[in-house]
């Protein structure tokens, strides 16, 4: 299946290897998995030497798709992306060279104290040398990196973040306090367009610590363990980083100069989080239940099996790109192990049990039992199928008014629910509680579960039957976690909303806007709010207050959310993300404008106290595509 490539942008430069191309064997680059700290440390000096070189990547197995690309490797070892990771701690002294092996000239940033100017750069012609040695700075998660392209245009303006041939010539650079620091994990998050020539139409690769799944390494934990990981980006596009089964708490944010570090109750805890192009991330979780999660990127294309790194048809099976066809491409046949139907930014994350673990939920009685029904919409056209959701109670049914979204579900904390899915489609799918903290086997990831009990995609005409006890009140989401992208632009999602015990959900103050897109794609342009692409006002009566639960489940949406204009926005004061209740440093009234991404939840506090019309209105930032509505205050 061809790739699609999210973003607009410039001209092709990238080299494809083929064998028969090349008379003599290039460098191999290795994947890097961010265990050990490169160079050699001496009284108090990092020494290191980097080379910047050309040679052949396998985002996917050894002897998989190869590509050429450009790499950082320590002198006298292989290359590696990501490039060899600088670690150290606060107070080393760094020295080093960085050898350029290439034939164009290149420029090198990060290679410097932090916090530090971006501006501060080594620029080193080809096949030259350059020197430096500048103490560490301050402790955090930071990143070097270098380009050898000029700046190019993506989808989302201009960006310094490097696009094409040089995108993987980056390495982690972190800095650690002094004394005991708890053990981590360093991923490197990286993108690449490879750009279309006659053989092929343009795609875009991406890997985690140089893999790309079902290739990445599986990681291996036990239930309670104290997980720290450190996510670096330093690529053109954002990343919401979503975790199944667990919340976990954000310990900074910052990018390849600077670390903000939040501490004790600033901590904020989310199931996804949007890491921003160039932006760098702590996190730490602990896992409650055992099982098989996933660690992924929630825009659709960047986990899908579209994302798979394809390879080429001989040059002789190729049509002439001039009669039409615009190359064959194929992915190998190389076996997809554990989670099927994914690939790309994807983590396994499998997680024994801890000794006297509780009982399964399994074993006890629901106090709570409802269907979910999906069936397909007979009247939609066939290349753009819709779905209903349907929720049925004690043989009370609750249909969506508009099809394209399905009903909420609204089950209270603490209370024993079952939900069975029925499938009327003709076509598998499974439903993931997104956000919930639940036992992996209901978590509706094919492939997922504990033990012998193996998750697996509900056949056509076929139901599940999943069970959870939420432990947090909040705004969640069901939807589609199957690889086929058209059941989410087609509805198959709805927001799951947690109440307190005792507490009713009044549609007159709990306003839901459910954000989703009918395209697929990056540039999508028909943005929906509640399955609707010309959504009724919201009418809301002045002086009162209202919550409002914003969801972004759109597959593949950089969305920028606005009430009022963008001169005068209104005020609203952040309550909740992900269903998790905010720090106070962000619970204070702000300009009601935010940024969200695919897969994140967001609770506002409303109120308007003067009678008219306010905006409101969704921008995709990637096509500028806007749904625009309002508000009515009566
Ligand atoms: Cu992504």
């Amino acid at each position: 299946m061809p790739k699609t490539p999210c973003f607009q942008s410039g001209i092709a430069f990238l080299l494809f290897w083929t064998l028969s191309a090349l008379a003599q064997s290039p460098e191999p680059i290795v994947a890097n998995q961010n265990r050990s700290p490169a160079g050699k440390l001496e009284s108090g000096v990092l020494n290191i030497q980097l080379e910047v070189r050309e040679g052949v990547w396998h985002p996917e197995n050894e002897d998989g798709p190869a590509l050429f690309v450009q790499a950082f490797g320590e002198a006298g070892q292989p290359a590696q992306i990501p490039g060899p990771m600088l670690r150290m701690l606060e107070g080393t002294t760094v020295h080093v060279t960085v050898a350029n092996k290439l034939d164009t000239a290149v420029t090198v940033h990060g290679l410097n104290t932090r916090p530090g100017d971006s501006k501060d750069v080594l620029d080193i012609p080809a096949g030259e040398t350059r020197e430096r040695t500048f103490p560490a700075g301050a402790p955090g998660t930071y990143y070097y990196w270098a380009r050898s392209t000029e700046p190019r245009k993506s989808g989302l303006g201009s960006t310094p973040q490097t696009v094409f041939e040089d995108a993987q010539l980056n390495g982690a650079f972190i800095i650690d306090p002094p004394g005991a620091v708890p053990p981590d994990r360093v991923f490197v998050v990286n993108l690449m367009f490879v750009e279309h020539d006659i053989s092929h139409p343009r795609f875009e690769v991406v890997s985690i610590n140089g893999k790309s799944y079902p290739f990445t390494e599986p990681l291996d934990y036990t239930v309670g363990d104290s997980i720290r990981w450190r996510v670096i980006n330093p690529g053109f596009a954002p990343h919401p980083m979503h975790l199944h089964g667990a919340f976990y708490k954000v310990l900074s944010l910052g990018d390849t100069q600077t670390d903000m570090r939040f501490d004790g109750d600033d901590r904020q805890s989310v199931v996804t989080e949007g890491i921003q192009p160039g932006g760098t991330m702590m996190m730490e979780w602990s896992p409650e239940h055992a099982g098989r999660w996933l660690f992924h990127c929630h825009f659709q294309l960047h986990m899908s099996s579209a994302e798979r790194v394809p390879v080429f048809t001989q040059p002789s099976e190729h049509k002439d790109p001039l009669e039409g066809t615009s190359g064959s491409m194929v992915h190998d046949g190389n076996k997809m192990e554990g989670m099927s139907d994914m690939a790309g930014l994807v983590l396994i994350i499998n997680v024994r049990p801890s000794a006297g673990a509780a009982a399964p939920v399994s074993a006890k009685a629901a106090t709570r039992t409802l269907d979910l029904i999906i069936d397909p919409d007979a009247q939609a056209a066939a290349n753009e199928p819709k779905f209903s959701c349907a929720i049925r109670e004690k043989n009370k049914l609750i249909a969506s008014q508009d099809r394209g979204v399905g009903p909420p579900i609204v089950i209270t904390r603490g209370q024993l629910t079952e939900i069975t899915v029925l499938n009327h489609l003709k076509s598998p799918t499974t439903i993931h509680w997104h956000g919930l903290e639940l036992e992996s086997y209901y978590d509706g990831v094919v492939g997922g579960g504990l033990g012998d009990q193996v998750t697996s995609a509900i056949a056509p005409g076929d139901k599940f039957v999943a069970r959870f006890t939420p432990s947090r009140a909040g705004t969640f989401i069901y939807h589609t976690h199957a690889g086929d992208p058209s059941q989410l632009t087609g509805g198959i999602y709805g927001a799951l909303v947690v109440l307190e015990p005792g507490e009713t959900f009044d549609p007159d103050y709990d306003k839901l806007l459910v954000i989703g897109t009918r395209d697929q794609l990056f540039n999508a342009k028909r943005i929906t709010i509640n399955g609707s692409e010309a959504p009724q006002p919201l009418t809301l009566a002045r002086g009162n207050t209202y919550r409002l639960r914003l969801i972004n489940i759109a597959p593949n949406l950089i969305g920028k959310f606005r009430l009022g204009t963008q001169e005068h926005p209104e005020t609203w004061r952040e309550l909740a993300k992900d269903g998790a209740y905010v720090p106070a440093r962000l619970a204070k009234p702000g300009d009601a404008m935010l940024d969200i991404l695919s897969g994140e939840t967001y609770d506002f506090q409303f109120r308007a106290d003067e009678p008219g019309d306010i905006p409101m209105e969704i921008q995709n930032l990637v096509s500028q595509a806007k749904l625009v509505t309002h508000v009515v205050v009566r």
